[in-house]
């Protein structure tokens, strides 16, 4: 899954796709890479971000969505407001995927249970303009394990089929540097909730709290993040630098004789 952030303020690449034509061009690129699905998102959610209303979000990522779609792209939209993810779906998207879990907006359960979308739930601790002050688990794995199941009742319930839904650990959000470390580790748990597990480490802080890297510089840690991910039985790996994670990871299936990450048709 390669990112198309259509923001002014991503924390990795804030402002350099907020032209729609710019963000486009970048979609394409990410698929030659080798992304199955392209993951555009009109609002930031990194750590401290400003919320954006939904008409500018809609205007972001409306023309980026319907050109990449009609390219015959797979495309997710990154949000948790209906009108959003309306937009995005009548533009073409298949998947929305929403990091508040149907806690932001709950009717997009029923909005892709009526369009027979994908929906990605993704654990996220408190909200992104708080999730950094104080994150606190039990057990971080069994947690964001309970909640996964809860939402993905809450979204069975709301008419959802269970095999449209993936599930996603936050990596990042509301999370510790030892939080990261441990689901990351511990990932295989996880997939004992029986969805394809969707995991983004893409070039986030923990990465430059091990290696002492700025965001731009996070590739290795990246890959190497991604890569254990697939190990551990991730099915989506959520990423900026596509074309290396995508050289990664034919050496690891080589490496063990077995595709790391399903076919994405059959996910
Ligand atoms: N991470 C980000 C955004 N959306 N969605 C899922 N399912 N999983 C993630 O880990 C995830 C996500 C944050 O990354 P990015 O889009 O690069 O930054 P920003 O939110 O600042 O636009």
């Amino acid at each position: 899954m390669g990112v198309v952030n259509v923001t002014p303020d991503s924390f990795s690449d804030g402002g350099m796709y907020l032209d729609a034509d710019a963000a486009i061009a970048h979609g394409k690129e990410l698929v030659r890479d080798g992304a199955d699905i392209l993951d555009v998102g009109g609002e930031s959610t990194r750590p401290g971000a400003e919320p954006v209303s939904a008409d500018e979000e809609r205007a972001r990522i409306e023309p980026v969505v319907r050109a990449l779609a009609a390219a015959g792209h797979a495309v997710s939209i990154d949000t948790s407001k209906l009108a959003v993810a309306t937009a995005a779906l009548d533009s073409g998207a298949s998947i929305v995927n929403d990091v508040t879990a149907l806690r932001g907006d709950p009717d997009i359960g029923p909005l892709c249970a009526e369009r027979g979308a994908g929906l990605v739930l993704m654990h996220m601790q408190g909200d992104p303009r708080t999730m950094q002050e104080a994150p606190a688990y039990d057990d971080v794995v069994d947690d964001v394990k309970a909640f996964l199941a809860e939402r993905l009742g809450v979204a069975v319930g709301a008419g959802v089929v269970e095999e449209r839904v993936w599930l996603d650990p936050g990596i990042g959000f509301g999370k510790t540097l030892e939080h990261n470390l441990e689901l990351l580790r511990r990932l295989g748990e996880l997939r004992e909730l029986g969805r394809p597990l969707v995991v983004g480490t893409s070039r986030k802080s923990f990465i430059g709290k091990l290696d002492g890297s700025e965001v731009d510089e996070r590739t290795g840690g990246t890959i190497a993040s991604s890569v254990l991910a697939a190990a551990e039985g991730a099915a989506v790996l959520r990423v900026h630098d596509v074309a290396e994670l995508a050289d990664a990871l034919k050496v690891a299936d080589a490496i063990l004789d077995a595709p790391t990450t399903p076919a994405a048709e059959t996910i």
